[in-house]
């Protein structure tokens, strides 16, 4: 396949101011009329020949300033357009008829049909399955778009920007037209088509301007759209107040469809949404559920700004738009609820999902310079990665002068198609700062290392913080060069209270700036031997090794006033005593934990000055796949999960009173409410259910659990216990079947039970997954049925998918294959599951590299799913 460099970029030969466009809908044979004014972009070049991208298109018809091409004037395939004879004018106008067929659109790019409803997804490179194009984000272009489509069947017709005239055509026909007067990339194109429900609402601007809100669902589920409007509105109040960013449209459009690649699309004032981003009631939806909606309604509504007023120049620059767009709905998050709680959970993703990418094979840097396919760019080291990117640079900067440099950021760069040189410089300029060392962070891959070591002395006063860098993953260690990594930090008291000191070169208030490959830093006038709390708020996204005992993390735990590194402490006591069971029972040894850390939890969810969802953050012992990564190499996933469900069980039985007297106090009265403070009960209330459930050894108190629960995260949190530690008891059977009968219309809600039962523990549920492969919810076609089953079971059942006698492999390479023949970005996503394969014990090592290797020789295999399976096994 081809492979695309940077170095490579070269600005297009043509503009296109204008882009008009009729589509005349229909389920197989829709026509798409395109007319784009073209200009060249340098009249004096001698430029004879225009090459346009398609993919799958047929030509119907093309024709310069209003004449039909002779048949040698062009060449059209189906992948290209190649206009050899151009008028010598520095500007004209092409037209050009393709024909689509949307209902075989199985792949949900371009144009395609849901539900009976036509929409499309076009980012990265969609919009060539609708017309021949420059489908690359540097060419700005005004759309003009005129649907024509039944009446009946689409009383809806929706696109980007503002509405503008609409009417009958007759024959049951009529028409709307759309205009958007920003300039924008193709990818930011949409079009939706359809029979839908809708809830209506308005905004008013900061500087006044009313704005039309609409969210457009399934009829009958209007309802649900509720939550999501709030946080719509919610979102565009935050981004005046935080980032002095209004809307500039008259209307703003959310569509949720059910057949959707990826969470959501920020088509310029029409975001199309995968429903399961904007459906939620109290009994269908969990508190995660509601979280997701509105960090995702956030995520799209701010690419407002960050990704469509200014977009990307080119796909290498993605993190430009996504890890900035991150932060920003990060940030949105932490102001809705709690910054802490929002912190860990967010580290914890990261750990979970991006550090096993950087240290793996599908390592990249933040802002790569070679891909196959872009598709599989949409990664998260690019998004989240990125968004830690532009969090270290706050922290460099502090809070105002990051402010001063997103202003000039947005200010200097409105309209344009950018680089992240321009994002960085930004920066630079308003704070007035060097920021070249930094940027390495965009193009050194792999997860940074700092090793550190202390030492005290006493007679002097002097405190010595030794640091060095080196890194898992990316170049070799001889071949990187030192990043700057801003470590926040405190030097704290034997009562906690934070020790005045002066300060060596490279401190700068609370953050130390770690630049070389290693360094000293030595502290002064500290009359007592000082307790360091280090990369609080997890400063810097990178692997820290210390010299930290028990008692310093235990003291950690109780005092570090920052609630990060707190939550951080416990964490490392629990993976330290995780990694010395799993070593016991490799060994055979019988398993034991120390007593202090089975207290230490008693301790956690007994006091009241923490909030709960913090306590149930803390109570969580790190997963599987966090302790498979920690291990690094021959890993066992059975040995690592009779570990943790060991000390789970261990926690649970020397807890139990402290446990059941807490769950009470948690209840909640009064009527249901997603926000943070009652999520955070409930979050903490069923991490101890799970906990009590191990110590009775039974699945009663979850059963009476589930059939009391009145929500759906309740019922949700219940039904996991019952099916993951008493999946044979009598009454997992009976809870099971009440769910599938409660939902079994809402195939979106049925997602959770088949999820649930792909992760229980185990190489029976091979088996299971199987049968459940033809349970009449489940479709190949709709990626939200496949990932629910599939992903699941695949990216977080270690023991199942890793069963020793390779079955979990088996079924994995069949739904690939399968899902590949219709739908290759949904397929490639699916594989990335096998990307630690080279950390498992031989035996399993071996069954995966076999399974990948058949994979990759299948004749037929998509560009997307090759190139995963390709860098994955090289
Ligand atoms: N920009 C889209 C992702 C498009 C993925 C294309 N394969 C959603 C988002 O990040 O906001
Ligand atoms: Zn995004």
């Amino acid at each position: 396949g081809t492979v695309f460099r940077l170095q490579d970029y070269r600005p297009s030969d043509f503009l296109i101011p204008e882009t008009r466009l009729i589509f005349r809908l229909d389920p197989r044979e829709t026509l798409v009329t395109a007319t784009l004014s073209l200009e060249r972009r340098d009249p004096a070049a001698d430029v004879t020949a225009l090459k346009l991208a398609g993919d799958g298109l047929v030509l119907k018809s093309i024709s310069i300033d209003g004449k039909a091409l002779a048949a040698d004037a062009y060449e059209a395939t189906a992948d290209c357009l190649i206009i050899k004879q151009l008028p010598s004018s520095s500007s004209f106008s092409l037209t050009i008829e393709t024909e689509i067929d949307p209902e075989e659109n199985k792949a949900l790019m371009g144009l395609y049909r849901s539900s009976g409803n036509y929409c499309t997804q076009c980012e990265a490179e969609g919009f060539r399955r609708i017309t021949y194009f420059y489908d690359r984000p540097d060419v700005l272009s005004i759309y003009s778009v005129r649907i024509e489509a039944d009446r009946a069947n689409c009383p809806v017709l929706l696109s980007n920007g503002n509405p503008g005239a609409s009417g009958d055509l007759g024959d049951g026909r009529h028409f709307a037209e759309w205009h958007d007067p920003h300039p924008k990339p193709s990818y930011l194109f949409a079009l939706v088509a359809g029979d839908l429900g809708v809830i209506r609402d308005h905004f008013t601007t900061a500087s006044g301007k009313p704005v039309d809100l609409a969210i457009y669902v399934e009829h009958g589920k209007e309802e649900r759209a509720l939550y999501a409007m709030d946080a719509l509105k919610r979102s565009m109040k935050w981004d005046e107040d935080v980032f002095g960013c209004e809307y500039d449209l008259d209307v703003f459009n959310i569509v949720a469809v059910s057949d959707f690649n990826m969470g959501a699309m920020e088509n310029k004032g029409l975001n199309v949404f995968n429903d399961k981003y904007v459906l939620a009631d109290e009994k269908t939806a969990t508190d995660v559920d509601y979280a997701l909606i509105e960090a995702i309604i956030g995520h799209e509504y701010f690419h407002n700004w960050t990704g469509n007023r200014i977009t990307c120049r080119d796909w290498f620059q993605l993190c430009l738009k996504e890890g900035l767009t991150v932060f920003r709905d990060h940030e949105f998050s932490a102001d809705q609820r709690s910054r802490a709680v929002k912190r860990i959970a967010e580290v914890r993703t990261l750990r979970t999902h991006q550090f096993p990418e950087d240290q793996g094979p599908l390592s990249h840097p933040v802002r790569p310079d070679v891909y196959k396919e872009i598709n599989n760019f949409y990664t998260t080291t690019i998004y989240e990665k990125g968004s830690e990117v532009v969090r270290m640079i706050r922290t460099l900067l502090g809070e105002q002068a990051f402010r001063a440099g997103m202003d000039l950021y947005l200010k200097r760069h409105d309209g344009d198609a950018a680089t992240i040189e321009d994002f960085v410089k930004s920066f630079e300029d308003a704070a007035k700062l060097d920021l070249s060392q930094f940027s390495l962070w965009y193009h050194q891959n792999g997860t940074p290392k700092v090793t550190l070591s202390t030492a005290y002395d006493q007679t002097a006063g002097t405190f010595t913080l030794h640091l060095k860098q080196s890194a898992i993953g990316g170049p070799a260690l001889n071949t990187r060069k030192p990043l700057l990594i801003p470590l926040v930090f405190g030097l704290l008291g034997r009562d906690g209270s934070e020790l005045a000191y002066t300060a060596p070169q490279g401190v700068d208030g609370s953050v130390i700036r770690f630049d070389a490959m290693e360094k000293s830093f030595v502290f002064e006038g500290l009359k007592e031997k000082p307790i360091l709390s280090i990369n609080r708020g997890f400063s810097a996204p990178i692997v820290l090794k210390d010299d930290f005992d028990v008692a310093h993390r235990l003291f950690l735990a109780a005092h570090d006033s920052d609630a990060f590194n707190r939550w951080e402490a416990i964490n490392a006591l629990l993976m330290d005593a995780l990694k010395n069971a799993v070593g016991q029972e490799k060994t055979g040894a019988a398993l034991d934990f120390p007593p202090q850390i089975l207290s230490l939890m008693g301790k956690i969810a007994e006091n009241d000055s923490l909030e709960p969802a913090f306590r149930a953050l803390a109570l969580t012992p790190p997963s599987e796949a966090d302790l498979a990564r920690e291990i690094g190499e021959n890993i066992d996933p059975d040995a690592i999960y009779a570990a943790r469900i060991a000390l789970q069980a261990s926690i649970g039985k020397a807890n139990a009173a402290a446990f059941e007297k807490i769950y009470a106090a948690n209840a909640i009265n009064g009527p249901f409410a997603p926000d943070a403070e009652q999520s955070g009960k409930r979050s903490l209330r069923n991490v101890l259910l799970d906990y009590l459930s191990l110590a009775d050894g039974g699945p009663g108190r979850a059963h009476q659990s589930a059939m009391q629960s009145g929500n759906m995260t309740d019922r949700i949190a219940a039904l996991s216990v019952l099916a993951h530690r008493f999946p044979d008891a009598d009454e997992t059977r009976t809870e099971l079947s009440r769910f599938e009968h409660d939902f079994r219309s809402d195939p979106l809600v049925l997602d959770k039970w088949m999820q649930i039962q792909a992760t229980i523990p185990g190489e029976q549920t091979v088996a299971r997954v199987r049968a459940l492969m033809n349970h009449p919810a489940f479709s190949m076609l709709n990626p939200n049925r496949v990932r629910a089953l599939i992903g699941a079971f695949s990216s977080a059942n270690q023991t199942a998918f890793h069963s020793a006698d390779g079955s979990g492999y088996t079924l994995f390479a069949e739904v690939v294959t399968k899902a590949d023949e219709r739908n290759p970005q949904l397929a490639a996503r699916l594989a990335i599951a096998l990307r630690s394969w080279r950390s498992l014990e031989p035996v399993r090592r071996e069954k995966a590299r076999e399974t990948l290797a058949v994979m990759a020789a299948r004749e037929g295999c998509s560009i997307d799913l090759s190139d995963i399976l390709e860098r994955t096994l090289a």
